[in-house]
């Protein structure tokens, strides 16, 4: 089977643009030159594998062959937007294996696999704020009047940031994601976590993704003088988020051992070093496999940070930004990857993701699974984040031998 880690390395240095020895930083804000770069070349391999581009009303790329027209396709695909100085891997490798894919089957003589790639817009949310943000409006869990609530670093929200990239909002209820036109989906992602990697395992099949609620907690006190005011006298809005920051990251282990909880953004106003602070923004990342932990996990902030905002008299406000269920993913796909796997003598671990991805949010709307790719030390959103090339092929072979050989009945 003609799956060429070699062609899956060229996509991995021309999308990072860097020798991935150099451990490349990626810093793809959706919309920004250097994601438009690393989907430009995505398409071109893909036109040159004779597929059509078509960009839905949300934003995200949609790859397909014209030859495929009419039939029920395999939807796979990830995301190209990346965190902040992220990695070379996530999300990435769920597009270019999918490509692999293409291109293999045309290199078999074969007519192009009942297959779509899609590349997902603004997964990460790092760049307006709540992550899935296309995967969500093209399954129509997001219309064009919550999307505006959302903006990137220069004010712009996604519609007005997204409209020279295909971005219609007028066009979300009519371009909407269509059950009948597919038979499944499968994203390929990097595990993100130690356990495949420690347990010396290439690939896993996840048959289920945690669910997550995401918060953002203001809190107002009086900024004064950092000299001249008595410690009983002061409003710190700091040292408030300081003790409600170090009671987040308790709660999850007093919950359940796959619960966590992240505190990855603060604002400090006025952030001056002679200022005691007056107001502290900061957000509150929680996950866990089971509804019974993240409502647990809910009621224990709604506790115990309005009581330290009391007893330091500072005002408080947490608004809840999120609220993902944890998605079970289908039994039926999960089986026929299974079997696809077994048709390589491979036995696919099993596994469940921490991790979000856009396979969550089409999970209610059309069977779905993931697999996964050993991350080396389970480091992710990093520039050390690194996978094994041989790994990445093995899944590539997978989803080869599911989209090639199980032909489901609408497809045949
Ligand atoms: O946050 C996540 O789980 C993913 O990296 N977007
Ligand atoms: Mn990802
Ligand atoms: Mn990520």
């Amino acid at each position: 089977m003609p799956i060429s880690p070699e062609r899956l390395e060229r996509d991995l240095t021309m999308i990072a643009q860097a020798p991935l020895s150099s451990r490349p930083a990626a810093n793809r804000p959706t919309f920004s030159p250097t994601w438009v770069e690393a989907v430009r070349y995505v398409v071109s391999e893909a036109e040159a594998c004779g597929l059509t581009k078509r960009v839905d009303a949300a934003g995200n790329i949609h790859l397909r062959s014209p030859e495929n027209i009419g039939r029920r396709l395999w939807l796979s695909g990830s995301h190209l937007d990346s965190v902040p100085n992220g990695g070379a891997y996530d999300g990435v490798v769920g597009v270019i294996i999918p490509l692999e894919v293409f291109r293999a089957a045309r290199e078999d003589k074969l007519r192009p696999p009942p297959l779509e790639l899609v590349i997902f817009a603004e997964e990460e949310g790092t760049t307006f704020g709540l992550g899935m943000l296309g995967s969500r409006t093209w399954a129509g869990t997001l219309d064009a009047a919550a999307l505006v609530k959302f903006h990137n670093s220069d004010g712009q929200d996604y519609c007005s940031a997204g409209k020279p990239f295909g971005v219609r909002s007028l066009e979300f209820a009519s371009d909407r994601f269509r059950a009948e036109d597919y038979s499944g989906l499968v994203e390929v992602h990097v595990e993100q976590g130690p356990s495949l990697w420690k347990k010396e395992q290439p690939v896993a099949l996840v048959t289920a993704i945690n669910g997550r609620r995401q918060y953002r907690v203001a809190l107002e006190g009086v900024a004064n003088h950092a000299g001249s005011t008595g410690m009983a006298d002061r409003f710190d809005a700091l040292a408030g988020a300081a003790e409600m920051i170090a009671l987040v990251e308790k709660i999850p282990g007093t919950l359940s051992p796959q619960a966590v909880a992240t505190v990855g953004r603060i604002e400090c106003l006025p952030n001056a070093l002679n200022v005691i602070p007056s107001r502290v923004e900061f957000t509150i990342d929680f996950r866990a496999p089971l509804e019974s932990v993240l409502d647990q996990g809910a009621a224990e902030l709604d506790w115990h940070l309005p009581a330290i905002a009391q007893r330091r008299g500072l005002k408080i406000n947490i608004e809840t930004t999120e609220i993902l269920p944890a998605a079970p993913l289908s039994t039926e796909v999960c089986q026929l990857l299974r079997e696809a796997a077994a048709r390589l003598n491979c036995t696919l671990p099993e596994t469940a993701s921490g991790a979000l991805h856009d396979a969550a949010i089409l999970s209610p709307l059309l069977p779905a699974a993931m697999l996964f790719v050993a991350s080396r030390d389970g480091i992710s959103h990093n520039p050390d984040e690194y996978s094994e090339i041989e790994h990445i092929s093995q899944a590539a072979r997978i989803l080869y031998e599911l989209v090639t050989t199980t032909v489901t009945r609408e497809q045949s």
